[in-house]
Order: C-alpha cells, then sequence, then structure tokens
C-alpha cells in the first residue's frame, strides 16, 4: 500500500456490520457527578441541562436566547387559498440585534374547514423555495401542503438559507450577524444551529397566531434539517413534537457505531454545520461526552418519529432505532414506556402508534409522500392522546 491509498482506505465509509466496533454509550441516567437518575425532577433540574450543555459545548454551539425586538407582517393574508380549503398567511418576521436585521419568510396554510386553532406542522426547508411554494403552481411531496390541509392541519415551511447560507463561504450571512461573538467562538452555533435557531423564532410567531393551537407544533426536517428539527426540539421546549426523516450523522444516527458516514466526514464535507469543537471527535467518537439517543432524552416526553430509507445506509438506519431505543429511559421517568420492538420493523413497516416511533421505508434518501401519512397518523395519535 502507498500512504496515500491507506489513507483512503481509513475514510472509507464502513457498511460491514461484523466491523463495527464495540462500544459503551455513555451513561443516560446518572449525573456527571455519578448520581443516579430515577425521577423526572433530577432529570429536569440536572442531567437534562447537563446534557444541553454536553451539546452545546461539542456539537451543536451555544443558541443565543436574546434579541433586541422581533417584529411580524404580513406579506399576503389570503382566505381562500388552495380553492378556498385554506388560509394562506405569508408572514415576514424580523428579529433585531445589535443594529442588525434579520429576516425570515414564513409560508403557512391554515385549513378551513378543520377545528380551529389547528396543529400545526413546521418544516425546517433545506431543499429550496420550489419545494414550498405558496401559489401551489409547484407541488411536491417535498412538502405535501394539500395533504396536510386535508388532515385538518395546518402547514408551515422557512427557508434554512436565510438563517445560515448552506455553504462553508457564506453561512455567517444570517443568523451570525446579529450574534458575532458566536461566530468567534469554538462552542459557537454555526449553520445547524442558526436553522434550529429559526424554527423558534418561527415559534414565536405561531404562538401569536390565533388560528394556530400552540401547544400542538410539531418541527419536521429532512436530513440535515433533520439534525436542526431535532436540535430545535431539546433546546426549545414549545415544540410539542418532532420529526427527524433520514437525518444519519449528528442527527438520529449513533456516533460511536462508525457505519456509513462518520464525524470526521461531515465535519470535512461541512465544516460550518457544527462547532469548531466538534472537530476534536474526528476519529474519535469514543471521546464524546454524549451520543446522539441522549439526544433524542432531552425531548422526552414529547413524541420522536424517527426514520430511515433502505437504500440510504449512509444515515445508518440499524444506529437510528438504537438511539430510539437508548432514549426510552428518559420516557420512562415520565411514566412512558415506548416499548419499541426488540428489532427494528420491516420495511415499510412503521411504528406509528408510540411515544417513540420508527419507519423503514423502501427506497431512497428523501422525504416522501409515505414519511409525510405516517407522519400524520403519528400526530393524530399523539396529539389526540395529549399524554404529555
Ligand atoms: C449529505 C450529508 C448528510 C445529510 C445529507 C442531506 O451529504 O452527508 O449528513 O445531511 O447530505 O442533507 O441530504
Amino acid at each position: 500500500y502507498t500512504v496515500d491509498s491507506l489513507a483512503q482506505t481509513a475514510d472509507k465509509p464502513n457498511y460491514d456490520e461484523s466491523k463495527v466496533p464495540e462500544y459503551t454509550l455513555p451513561e443516560l441516567l446518572k449525573t456527571n457527578d455519578g448520581v443516579k437518575v430515577n425521577n423526572k425532577q433530577v432529570w429536569e433540574a440536572i442531567r437534562r441541562p447537563e446534557l444541553i450543555r454536553e451539546f452545546e459545548d461539542n456539537i451543536y454551539g451555544q443558541m443565543p436566547q436574546g434579541f433586541d425586538r422581533i417584529t411580524y407582517s404580513f406579506i399576503n393574508d389570503n382566505k381562500s387559498a388552495m380553492e378556498g380549503k385554506a388560509r394562506l398567511k405569508e408572514v415576514l418576521i424580523k428579529v433585531f440585534n445589535k443594529d442588525q436585521k434579520l429576516e425570515i419568510n414564513l409560508i403557512l396554510f391554515i385549513p378551513n374547514r378543520a377545528k380551529r386553532p389547528s396543529p400545526a406542522f413546521l418544516l425546517i426547508n433545506n431543499r429550496g423555495k420550489e419545494n414550498t411554494d405558496p401559489t401551489r403552481i409547484n407541488k411536491s411531496d417535498f412538502w405535501p401542503a394539500e395533504l396536510l390541509i386535508d388532515s385538518g392541519y395546518a402547514i408551515a415551511a422557512f427557508n434554512v438559507d436565510e438563517l445560515a447560507p448552506d455553504q462553508k463561504d457564506t453561512y455567517m450571512n444570517g443568523v451570525l450577524r446579529l450574534y458575532p461573538e458566536q461566530l468567534a467562538a469554538n462552542n459557537g452555533m454555526r449553520a445547524i444551529g442558526a436553522w434550529a435557531w429559526g424554527a423558534s423564532r418561527v415559534m414565536d410567531y405561531l404562538l401569536t397566531d390565533p388560528d394556530i393551537d400552540g401547544k400542538q407544533i410539531a418541527v419536521v426536517g429532512h436530513s440535515r434539517g433533520g439534525k436542526a428539527s431535532l436540535w430545535a426540539a431539546a433546546e426549545d421546549q414549545r415544540f410539542a413534537l418532532c420529526i427527524t426523516n433520514c437525518s444519519g450523522n449528528t442527527g438520529a444516527a449513533l456516533a460511536r457505531r462508525q457505519f456509513g458516514e462518520r464525524i470526521k466526514t461531515i465535519n470535512t464535507k461541512f465544516p460550518y454545520w457544527f462547532s469548531p469543537n466538534y472537530k476534536k471527535f474526528n476519529d474519535q467518537e469514543a471521546l464524546l461526552p454524549v451520543d446522539q439517543h441522549m439526544l433524542i432524552s432531552m425531548i422526552a416526553p414529547r413524541p420522536v418519529y424517527a426514520t430511515n430509507a433502505s437504500d440510504d445506509l449512509w444515515a445508518d438506519p440499524k444506529g437510528t432505532y438504537l438511539s430510539l431505543q437508548n432514549a426510552e429511559p428518559a420516557y420512562v421517568l415520565y411514566g412512558i414506556k415506548p416499548n419499541l420492538p426488540a428489532n427494528s420493523p420491516a420495511i415499510n413497516e412503521p411504528i406509528v402508534n408510540a411515544s417513540l416511533a420508527y419507519h423503514i421505508r423502501e427506497g431512497k434518501h428523501d422525504l416522501t409522500l409515505f414519511d409525510w401519512i405516517n407522519f400524520i397518523k403519528f400526530a393524530n395519535y399523539n396529539f389526540k392522546k395529549r399524554a404529555f
């Protein structure tokens, strides 16, 4: 072997289950001082905040909490959109901080014939404006607004590029202009954190909208957007439910399995997604003080739905299912027994009537109608039950 070919072999993704290293997950229910967490009081007062800090310091960066001012104005308000089925609101959200301004364009459809205030789904859209066309001339299964409206849900979306352009040379031209100290810090927010922060600003607006049930808002993201939806729901407990579609590495999949995409790969290709501190864990997964099951745990007792696709081994379906399973003890603290089966369900056999839901869909890395149909069933089940 030449040195070069060895280096290439080392960086090749592993898809062989027998080559997954032995690993021990960091203990979920033990505080950094070694105290056992056996009730939700200790979890909420000590353990959960510890974990939030670990994820902030080592992975996603800090989540800036304050700003000077936020305003909402209506670019469009059409009570008879979608041939009368929905009210369309196009809301311009402006956030001001330190003489800087950030604009978020929110698109929101609310069902006319269903109950009001409506439960809502919010998509963190990482796939361009053409997928969330307010005119509905262009329709896309990535954001099937008509399906949601027909099912009695409001459906909202914003574009991640407004918060942090999804490119290594321009990502700082968004939220980070409002928080320059983040950019300077090794544990500062980067693009994925900025997208999650954006979801929270949309939440700020949604809570002022009398047509929306603020207690029933689900945050949804696909892939890089699914990493952000998990982080948004972990940081912002106002989200009642979280959906993470094919989110893989630094999303729902366990890092320590080193299967498919790895920390080094993601940090090399997308150095602007996570905090600079995360680079310390390139090829050093075992040194992480957390693993991704803890990210899901921080959302407990709120329901989480993770998905995979059969052709998308890069996102490690098995590691995603294991992550959900290992988050269960946090739900048990709230008297909820998610009861995921020991083995991952068969392809196209979703588990939806649960607090921790999962499916692996046939096909490629994508967000499809199949996924959405099951997200609706999951929300129907959990919102009706209101067990949280
Ligand atoms: C890939 C990246 C994944 C995932 C994906 C996507 O290139 O490696 O982590 O985020 O992009 O967003 O579709």
